[in-house]
């Protein structure tokens, strides 16, 4: 991997906008910035580092464009490299040219996430930083955001290195008394080692969970709205989506087959998913429909099951709870509120939240209701460092298991637990990055972008 030359790259998205950027890192960034750039007035002295200095963009044939030029000498730049930004307008003709004086200068075309993984290399940050870095740029709701954002800033890192520096504690007992076992060296008794190695083993099993809320951050949660036909489950998707995006009639059995749409509820990315009614008397298309709400529904990671409140609680009602209490997570919600109440909620039936779409009342409370089906599946609050990708998980699963084994294997010698005590480390280097593979590294930047 070349660190040596200089690249350069536009960093805003295609098309047409207020400003567009280009980037440069490397240590021919001044010089080129020298040979393409004229700051106006008379300020022939050099360009300091970290000042924005107004100017004309140049190439051989001329005047590019009118620019905003900052540079940032290493090491306090993002790639710890000698870098600068040029901001020009955001004409994609314009950015197009810049880039090309830039790279007759001396510059080369940066791969996808080039001058993050400089940022990694050079040791500004680890591998699960740069990992936050994409997450937050492809984050697609607030909760996601804020999840990335945290593991961007290191917030697992941190996590990770107290486990890391308990971890080494242990090592140091362990191996104290391996190597000198004969002399009577203060090395702390089984007992103590145990139950620091437990303390560890809690860590890292609380970031396991925290998964189950952390995985609907970084790849959305489905959520299935189901009942029988004319409660207004089509009218809650659409209230919720705040769009009419289903068909809604008052005859029963509109909705034939699923309707999905993408969207951010409560923070989170929500997969929502209108269904066919479950009814008792179903056509041919509509069982088809039918099967496939019950497919949805047995799919999805929390099912919503909507009943009518205007009307008398009925056998279908009853089928739609049965198929609620299996679902992995579900809420009851009662629709129609603005209608005189006729539906008698079962006694034995969990307890329940009132909505009219129609009035728009009782949605905030689902809401909230939706954001703590999402807390609880990890038994966290949506504001810790979370565990958001399976390369993580997998890796936090086998350190887990690497303590396990050290402290099942204290009994049977000091040289098994520590050899066991050395592979969670290991593997500790592997979440950093301290160590790498080429494969890892491509898997991960080529998610990136052109410019970041
Ligand atoms: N009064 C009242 N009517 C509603 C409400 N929500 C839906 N409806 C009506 O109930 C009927 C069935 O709605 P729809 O969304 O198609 O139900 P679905 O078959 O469950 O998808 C339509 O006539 C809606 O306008 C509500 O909160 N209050
Ligand atoms: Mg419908």
């Amino acid at each position: 991997m070349k660190l040596n030359d200089t690249i350069a790259a536009i960093a805003t998205p295609a098309g047409e906008g207020g400003i567009g950027v280009i980037r440069v890192s490397g240590p021919a960034s001044v010089e080129i910035i020298r040979q393409i750039f004229r700051p106006a007035g008379k300020t022939k002295a050099k360009l300091e580092s970290h000042r924005l200095y107004y100017g004309k963009l140049i190439d051989g044939a001329g005047e590019i464009d009118e620019v905003c030029v900052t540079l940032m000498k290493a090491p306090r730049s993002y790639t710890r490299q000698d870098s600068a930004e040029i901001s020009c307008h955001g004409s994609p003709a314009v950015l197009r040219r810049a880039l090309k004086a830039a790279l007759a200068s001396g510059a080369r075309m940066a791969e996808p996430g080039e001058f993050t993984k400089r940022a990694f290399l050079n040791g500004r940050i680890d591998l699960s930083q740069a990992e936050g870095v994409i997450d937050l740029i492809k984050a697609r709701s607030e909760g996601a955001a804020n999840a990335a954002f945290n593991l961007m800033r290191g917030g697992l890192s941190s996590r990770i290195e107290a486990v890391k520096s308990k971890l080494l504690h242990q090592l140091t007992h362990l191996e104290a008394s391996i190597d000198f076992p004969d002399e009577a060296l203060e090395t702390a008794p089984d007992k103590t080692l145990a139950s620091g190695m437990g303390e560890a083993l809690k860590k890292m099993e609380w970031l396991i969970k925290s998964y189950e809320t952390g995985k609907f951050l970084k790849h959305g949660m489905g959520l299935v709205i189901i009942g029988k036909p004319n409660v207004g489950k089509s009218s809650l998707l659409n209230g919720l989506l705040e769009e009419d995006r289903a068909i809604v009639t008052h005859h029963p059995g509109t909705t034939r087959d699923t309707i999905r749409a993408e969207t951010e509820l409560a923070g989170l990315p929500v997969e929502l998913i209108d269904t066919a009614g479950l009814s008792d008397a179903p056509d041919e298309v509509e069982a088809i429909g039918i099967e496939r709400a019950i497919q949805a529904a047995e799919a999805a990671d929390v099912v919503i099951g909507l009943f009518d409140g205007s009307r008398e609680w009925e056998k279908a009602d009853e089928r739609v709870l049965d198929r609620l209490k299996k679902a992995r997570a579900w809420i009851a919600v009662i629709n129609k509120s603005d209608l005189p109440e006729k539906l008698e909620w079962p006694a034995s039936a969990p307890a329940c939240v009132r909505i009219s779409v129609k009035a728009r009342e009782g949605l905030e409370e689902l809401l909230g209701e939706i954001r703590n089906s999402a807390k609880s599946a990890g038994d966290v609050s949506l504001e810790e460092p979370l565990v958001t990708r399976t390369r993580h998980l997998e890796i936090f699963r086998r350190i887990a298991e690497d303590i396990k084994r050290a402290r099942e294997d204290l009994p049977l010698g000091r040289e098994l637990s520590a050899a066991s005590v050395w592979d969670a480390l290991e593997e500790i280097k592997r979440f950093t990055g301290e160590s790498y593979t080429e494969e890892i590294l491509s898997v991960i930047f080529d998610e990136f972008c052109i410019g970041k």
